[in-house]
């Protein structure tokens, strides 16, 4: 991905950012969702590209914007996107760490057209390549991140979605000995963040959203981390029609483990995030001085780089805060 279009996908995250942050606190996470789809939409047709989304708010029929195969963009180059444009609407709604928007783009064919349902998630750091698998029992992933990461599994801490429906799994990774991070939403920087060091967390591991691991994928794979994903249609509610669905259109073996390369099979992807409210990766966006702050990061495959840029728009009187 040339670096003018990155820079103009990272203007596109930062808009949508703006357009949810005014929602922040305000527990509507719909009208949050609404705000940073339309802006996000808006922004990605005014670049010159020819961009497909191949991950977005939904099937056609369902949703009115940013929906999968939707065609954004003044024309151009071609460009598979895949969005979430507000990733943890309900932390925004509420105004709880961790809300952002994330963007990946990648050539042409190069992103999973994963159906929209669940996934089981395996996700850690680069020192871990090879070792962690998605259909392992937790024992076994803890004691191989442990090995890998060289310390004691008393000292891996493992980031899980809360969720009833992983009761088992935080039990069964509390008995190996390894610490828990229990989320209330957000996977993908769940997963990312197993993948950096200094977040204090050395594995993600559990089911969420489908979209969202792919989104993760693009990001792990620019950062050189690790990530393996199953699809679970039985968690999902629409899961036999979506099975359908996905059997007919699906590039891949849908009840096999999918690999990084499976999902992201390029290495010229790039993800891209920008933070709606305050999260351990990333401020939120922030008004003050008659300017408006936001941070986003870009972790791009091609040149192996990974960015913060923190932007402030000062319009015509505003000031500037570092
Ligand atoms: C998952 C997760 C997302 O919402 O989709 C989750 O991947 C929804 O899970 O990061 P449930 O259906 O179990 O509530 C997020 O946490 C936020 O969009």
């Amino acid at each position: 991905m040339n670096t003018a279009l990155i820079m103009q996908v990272l203007e596109v995250a930062e808009l949508a950012a703006m357009a949810a942050a005014k929602w922040n606190g305000r527990g509507d996470n719909a009208a949050a969702d609404h705000a940073a789809t339309e802006a996000m939409r808006e922004a990605f047709n005014s670049i010159a590209f020819s961009g497909r989304i191949v991950i977005g708010e939904g099937e056609r029929d369902e949703a009115p914007m940013l929906y999968i195969g939707e065609e954004v963009g003044l024309g151009g180059d071609p460009v598979d996107i895949a969005v979430d444009p507000l990733e943890g609407a309900n932390l925004c709604a509420s105004n709880r760490p961790g809300a952002l928007t994330t963007i990946a783009i990648a050539p042409k064919g190069a992103l999973l057209f994963a159906p929209d349902t669940y996934m089981w998630k395996v996700a850690a750091g680069s020192a871990c390549l090879g070792r962690v698998h998605v259909d392992a029992p937790p024992i076994q992933n803890v004691a191989a991140v442990a090995d890998c990461l060289d310390k004691p599994v008393q000292e891996v801490n493992v980031c899980i979605l809360k969720r009833d429906r992983h009761k088992d799994l935080v039990q069964a990774v509390r008995a190996t000995g390894a610490r828990v991070l229990l989320i209330e939403d957000g996977d993908v920087f769940g997963a990312i963040a197993s993948a950096v060091p200094g977040t204090g967390i050395d594995l993600y591991l559990g089911s969420g959203g489908s979209p969202e691991g792919v989104q993760a994928a693009a990001g792990l794979k620019a950062i050189g981390g690790v990530f393996m994903g199953r699809l679970d249609f039985s968690l999902d509610p629409h899961g036999v029609e979506n099975r359908e669905r996905a059997l007919k259109t699906a590039s891949v073996d849908i009840d096999a483990p999918l690999t990084m390369d499976l999902l992201v099979s390029s290495s010229d992807a790039a993800f891209i995030a920008c933070g709606v409210t305050d999260g351990s990766m990333l401020k939120g966006v922030n008004t003050s001085g008659g300017s408006i702050t936001t941070q986003s990061i870009i972790m791009n495959s091609a040149d192996k780089t990974v960015r913060i840029v923190t932007n402030t728009r000062r319009g015509d009187h505003g000031t500037i805060h570092f």
